[in-house]
């Protein structure tokens, strides 16, 4: 089929940031491609990238702005059902509900009753102006995103270590990397294109692969060594490696004198952590452990890439120190090639919390407390009256929110394009919650298991159908570009955001902040001005060069492909002693196994996107990776329903057994809402990080009492599906 037009854009899944060529014809994409001469991904893409952008036209798109009939009392809010308890109304109808809902929450109990949460998947310019609406209209700084639930544990132990917490290194450098540990990260299925110039470093340039987790990922199949650690004891397994690194003299004496601080106490730290005492906690023989140090120590370039097997842990923080202390102790840090690389999530997480989607900063870090800065954002917001203030005291964490909602401090919420009700730990701790609110506005472009508790739901327009940037893993600003019109009444929600904060100054009195932008060039360049490290980048810029890497501070700067050449955001890198301690839920007599939790290749989080899409074909069910010798003792086979609980609550599927997994422990992705892993998971967090430990709490795992025979596609043999064939027999 001939295109009418191909418009240039990026993927809305991953961080990789892929850069596609939306194939339109009739208003409709009808196949998706990539460039070949364009960065980060010449050419290539995955399946969700290829395939899995179909949702934007899926029927179950929301069309029209809904109002719930009956409101619902603070205490009994439950989710409506479509249509019967929603009533379709205009866009001037339901902004009035959700600016009048909002402003009486802010005058009966003040500002920080009221949280929101902005959105990862749409671009800066819509959340820069979401975080814009929450300080400069409602005065408070409680906004935040899933990144809390992601890399929180990365960046807390980022920040502690080295002041910032981006990815050093760029996706261009990765396929001549010499030495680079992954750990943590089950990359080919998650940044799926990065995980192929990785696989690059090792097929054709012979560079030394580690990796570093207890499942059989795909990668661990190109590493020169797999270390295979018990989930949850990182800090042992790096603590030795670290040991081992001191006693054979494989330090970065000259790094370590001139750019870090710290170190003589932290070794002394190390004197006990043999690798014989790692071997003891995580399995991990003590020899590949000593193997990895001389691999990581002895290379002249290493790098480490990680993911949520690292961060998401209620020792998140002690994980990403424990990395930081290795990659400062060799000097791994600062030129090409080496380098700490949290791998980033969501599309556009790096660009959320870029644009102030965090409860204690504006854009670029910039932080709430203080006072120079405040005033900068206070003049520019408040050129029409001299004496507002912005508020100065950090907001609550997504996690906190929840809490915050159960002991009566938060009242009213907004939720923009996120879906707790899947992505919170403990999903029965986060309803009993949202059951109590008082008001709550949702913005998303389908219905999720979150929204239908709104009281009013504003349909938002998908990356397809508008303009705007989002900002990819290695901190690069990229176009993403109308290319076909909203779906029903849809709109951008930059728009959305400018109308509601214009009603809600007219609810609360207030003058204006500044909303009349046309278009998202406009916003940019608010952002621009008033953010030191965003000084060199703009529209016009992005369409000459595609993409530009910040910090970029002026108009000739070249952008900043990799960081800490010279020195660390916060002077000298420090050192921290960590110790290995767990604070998780441990499997006992009642709960024996341990519940891993993360993703498959065809998915994305709760399945809102990738449910509707093409993708679910391939993988339309949920599946509860076993390996073979915990499923002889059990008595169960592949495609046997069970029923898997923890002290939390009990979900049912079906049994995928594989070496996968380790003994010990079982594996669920968190896509299925029909069994949604997150009734299984605990919520107790990482005290430094807020973060929640997704990949370790106590499950039991039985045949099932009832096979849910209505589910779709229960009749078909799991082992028939060809995805799940190659599962089977690794
Ligand atoms: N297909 C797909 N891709 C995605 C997403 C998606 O939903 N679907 N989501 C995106 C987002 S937001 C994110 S944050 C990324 C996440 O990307 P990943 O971090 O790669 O995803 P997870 O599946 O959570 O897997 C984490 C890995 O951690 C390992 N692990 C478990 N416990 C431990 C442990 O104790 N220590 C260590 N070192 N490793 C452990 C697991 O075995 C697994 O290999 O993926 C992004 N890409
Ligand atoms: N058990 C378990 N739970 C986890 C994790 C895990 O590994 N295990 N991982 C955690 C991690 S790393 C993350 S990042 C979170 C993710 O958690 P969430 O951010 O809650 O998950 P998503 O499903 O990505 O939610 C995105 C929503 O945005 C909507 N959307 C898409 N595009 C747009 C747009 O342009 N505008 C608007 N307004 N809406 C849009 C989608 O329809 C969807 O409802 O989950 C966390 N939860
Ligand atoms: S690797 Fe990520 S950005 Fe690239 S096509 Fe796949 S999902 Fe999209
Ligand atoms: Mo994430």
């Amino acid at each position: 089929m001939k295109a009418d037009k191909v418009v240039r854009s990026t993927c809305p899944y991953c961080g990789v940031g892929c850069q596609v060529l939306l194939n339109v014809r009739d208003d409709t994409i009808f196949r998706i491609e990539a460039p070949f001469d364009a960065a980060p991904n010449y050419g290539r893409l995955c399946v969700k990238g290829r395939f899995g952008a179909d949702y934007v036209h899926h029927a179950d798109r929301l069309q029209v702005p809904l109002i719930r009939k009956t409101p619902p009392a603070p205490g009994h809010r439950t989710p409506s059902r479509y249509p019967d308890d929603w009533r379709e109304a205009t866009w001037a109808e339901a902004l009035d509900v959700a600016a009048t809902g909002l402003g009486r929450i802010r005058q009966t109990y003040g500002p920080d009753a009221i949280t929101a949460n902005a959105c990862a998947k749409a671009t800066n310019e819509d959340n820069y102006l979401h975080q814009k609406l929450m300080r400069a209209v409602i005065g408070t700084n409680n906004v935040d995103h899933c990144a809390r639930l992601c890399h929180a544990g990365s960046v807390t132990g980022l920040q502690l270590a080295i002041g910032s917490s981006a990815m050093s290194n760029s996706i261009a450098e990765m396929k001549d990397l010499e030495c680079f540990v992954v750990t943590g990260s089950n990359t080919t299925e998650t940044h799926p294109v990065i995980s192929t110039f990785l696989k690059q470093a090792v097929t054709r340039n012979g560079a030394k692969l580690i990796v570093i987790d207890p499942r059989h990922t795909e990668m661990a199949g190109f590493a020169t060594l797999w270390l295979r650690q018990k989930p949850g004891t990182d800090v042992a397994v790096l603590n030795a490696m670290a040991h081992v690194i001191v006693k054979e003299k494989l330090v970065n004496d000259d790094f370590i004198g001139q750019r870090t601080e710290g170190f003589s106490d932290y070794v002394e730290s190390l004197e006990d952590k043999t690798p014989e005492w790692a071997e003891q906690i995580s399995g991990v023989p003590a020899d590949d452990i000593r193997q990895a140090a001389r691999l990581y120590g002895q290379a002249h370039r290493a790098a480490f890439y990680w993911g949520m097997g690292i961060s998401q842990s209620t020792h998140g923080t002690d994980n990403a120190l424990s990395l930081t202390n290795l990659a400062l102790m060799t000097g791994h840090v600062g030129k090409p090639g080496t380098g700490l690389n949290p791998l980033r999530g969501q599309n556009n997480v790096q660009g959320c919390s870029d644009s102030g989607g965090l409860p204690n900063v504006y854009t670029a870090y910039q932080k709430v407390t203080d006072p120079d800065t405040r005033h900068r954002f206070e003049h520019y917001y408040y050129s029409q009256d001299a004496s507002r203030r912005l508020p100065d005291t950090p907001g609550l964490t997504v996690t906190e929110m929840v809490d915050g909602i159960l002991t009566g401090q938060v009242k009213g919420w907004w939720v923009m394009g996120e879906n707790p009700m899947m992505s919170e730990p403990n999903l029965r701790h986060a309803q009993e919650a949202i059951e109590q609110l008082e008001f709550f506005v949702a913005q998303d472009i389908f219905f999720n298991e979150t929204n239908v508790y709104a009281d009013v739901l504003l349909p938002a327009a998908a990356f397809a159908e508008k303009d705007g940037t989002f900002t990819n893993s290695d901190r690069r600003v990229q176009r993403i570009r109308r290319a076909v019109s909203p779906t029903g009444q849809a709109r951008a929600d930059w728009e959305i955001i400018c109308d509601l904060a214009k009603r809600l100054e007219k609810e609360l009195g207030l003058t204006t902040a500044g909303w009349d932008y046309r278009h998202p060039s406009e916003i940019w360049e608010e952002m621009r001005q008033l953010t030191p490290d965003f000084g060199g980048i703009d529209y016009a810029r992005l369409e000459r060069e595609g993409g530009v890497h910040w910090p970029c501070p002026s108009f000739d700067h070249p952008g900043t492909p990799y960081l800490f050449e010279e020195e660390f955001p916060s002077g000298r890198g420090k050192f921290y002693t960590v110790d290995y301690g767990t604070d998780s839920e441990l499997p006992d007599a009642d709960y024996p196994f341990i519940l891993s939790t993360g993703r498959v290749l065809y998915h994305w989080h709760g399945g809102t996107m990738t449910r509707p899409s093409a993708l679910n074909a391939i993988w339309p069910e949920a599946t509860v990776e076993l390996h073979p010798n915990d499923a002889a003792r059990l008595g169960l086979k592949t495609g046997d329903w069970v029923d898997l609980s923890s002290r939390r609550g009990t979900i049912t599927a079906r049994l995928l057994v594989t070496g996968r997994s380790p003994e010990g422990t079982v594996f669920i992705p968190f896509h299925f809402a029909e069994a949604a892993a997150n009734i299984l998971t605990d919520n107790r967090i990482d005290q430094r990080a807020k973060i929640p430990d997704y990949k370790v709490c106590g499950v039991k795992i039985e045949r099932a009492a009832e096979i849910p025979l209505d589910r779709a596609g229960a009749d078909i043999p799991l082992e028939d599906r060809g995805a799940i064939k190659d599962m089977v027999s690794a």
